[in-house]
């Protein structure tokens, strides 16, 4: 076993049914022109995770988990894109809309791509997900189950929406949950600082934060 001094307590991990997952960090999140822009929101600060999320991705990778990449879009027809979704707000393009970087959040479409320089490796998993929770209308669980993972270290953006919904979901299923605290981040870093203090409340009562260094340290 494998051990983080995570809060709040002590992480214990086998590294052998553990798996990184890495949510969202897609061009249309992360890059101006994309989805997050057409919110409103700044993209910067979710540009300044890439560096320890490659390092999180590599460390894992040199530490033989699986990597899964997950990525926030709908088919071209948005045929399970539910209205609701595409109409809530008012963003500048909406799911679907042409934009600089293709089609919002549609497969297929330049910025419904992952980032180059997190690009998932040859063999890698990519879920493609029309909700924010990565379990919901996908195959994460028969991806996770047929590799025996109990164990899950997260890291993507936005803390607070799909890194946050889906930590929800792998809890209430049974996984044991790390998230990486400096290779996740939302557009609010309030709303950062309260995911990461709600997930650890009450004896972790969603699960573990620990930073990278940590977590390289015990895959070291
Ligand atoms: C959002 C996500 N924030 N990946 N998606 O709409 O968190």
């Amino acid at each position: 076993m494998a051990r983080i001094d995570a809060a709040p307590f002590a992480y214990e991990f086998d590294p052998a049914s553990t798996a990184l997952l890495v949510i969202d960090m897609q061009r249309d999140f992360i890059e101006p022109g994309g989805f997050g822009a057409a919110l409103g929101n700044d993209t910067a600060p979710l540009r300044g995770i890439i560096p320890a999320t490659a390092r999180l991705i590599g460390a894992a990778r040199r530490a033989g988990l699986p990597v899964i990449h997950t990525r926030e879009c709908h088919r071209p027809d948005l045929s399970d894109c539910p209205p609701a979704k595409r109409s809530r707000g008012a963003p500048t393009l909406r799911i679907g809309d042409p934009g600089p970087m293709g089609r919002i959040l549609i497969a297929g479409e330049p910025g419904a791509e992952i980032v180059p320089e997190l690009a998932p490796a040859a063999g890698e998993t990519v879920i493609d997900k029309p909700g924010k929770g990565a379990f919901y209308a996908t195959d994460l669980s028969e991806a996770l189950e047929a590799r025996g993972i109990r164990s899950l270290i997260l890291a993507g953006v936005t803390t607070e929406v799909c890194v946050q919904t889906t930590m929800r979901e792998a809890n209430d299923r049974g996984y044991e949950c790390l998230l990486a605290e400096d290779a996740t981040e939302s557009y609010f870093p309030e709303f950062k600082a309260a995911t990461l203090a709600m997930i650890r409340a009450q004896g972790a009562i969603v699960g573990w934060t620990a930073t990278v260094a940590q977590i390289e340290e015990a895959l070291h």
